[in-house]
């Protein structure tokens, strides 16, 4: 049995498309953030560390959104969620901890900057450098994504669940988002994906509920 924890409009976005596009029977289980669910004895137990996402893989817990998405990429192989190349699927693996180690970090930055400096001076320029880091990325996903399809080209992958976060965080963060041309073509075309559709409304994304 898969189940999922993860709490609407947080990163762990990405590992519940993936976990959708499988096909796959799994429980869903909300720990919202919001009401600090994720810090709760029982979800410690779950995730020590008190983050979403988590997937218990028949009691096997795996957290990470990145060692989720590789994960469900070679247990439903023929998904297809993952290139079949050796360096085509580490590039996508690349791409995965980029947005983990870089992109995430930035937007907290942004939206959170008591967590990484103490006094209002400081936590100003913390944010103001968390907004350019995280537009910077968004500018560079925009790029990776000229002339393709999908982030990986032509093969969709579980890579684009997890760029999809970013577009979302990018709207409600009031970053110009429509600017990226390329990186909304695309933000369009997976919301033709009947997958990434059920999820963005089941979590009430930004990307399709009116504010
Ligand atoms: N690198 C981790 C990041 C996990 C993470 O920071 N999750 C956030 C939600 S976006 C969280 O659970 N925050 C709760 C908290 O910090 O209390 C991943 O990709 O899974």
């Amino acid at each position: 049995m898969l189940t999922l924890y993860f709490s609407p409009g947080a990163c762990s976005m990405a590992s519940h498309i993936g976990l959708e596009e499988t096909g796959a029977p799994y429980e869903e289980r909300p720990t919202l953030l919001a009401k600090g669910e994720q810090k709760t004895e029982a979800y410690l137990k779950i995730n020590p560390r008190g983050k979403v996402p988590a997937l218990s893989v028949d009691g096997k817990v795996i957290v990470e959104n990145t060692a989720i998405l590789t994960y469900l990429a070679r247990r439903f192989p023929e998904k297809k969620l993952m290139p079949d190349d050796p360096v085509e699927a580490a590039r996508c693996i690349a791409i995965m901890t980029w947005f983990s180690n870089i992109v995430h970090p930035a937007y907290q930055r942004y939206t959170r900057p008591e967590r990484f400096a103490e006094g209002e001076a400081a936590q100003a320029t913390v944010k103001d450098l968390g907004r350019k880091a995280f537009w910077a990325s968004c500018q560079e996903i925009d790029a990776l994504l000229r002339g393709k399809t999908w982030m990986m080209g032509e093969q969709y992958t579980v890579a684009d669940g997890y760029a999809l976060v970013f577009y979302g965080w990018g709207v409600r963060g009031g970053f110009p988002m429509n600017e990226l041309t390329a990186y909304t073509a695309w933000k369009d075309r997976m919301l033709q994906r009947p997958a990434v559709r059920k999820i963005l409304e089941s979590e009430r994304n930004v990307l399709v509920t009116p504010a």
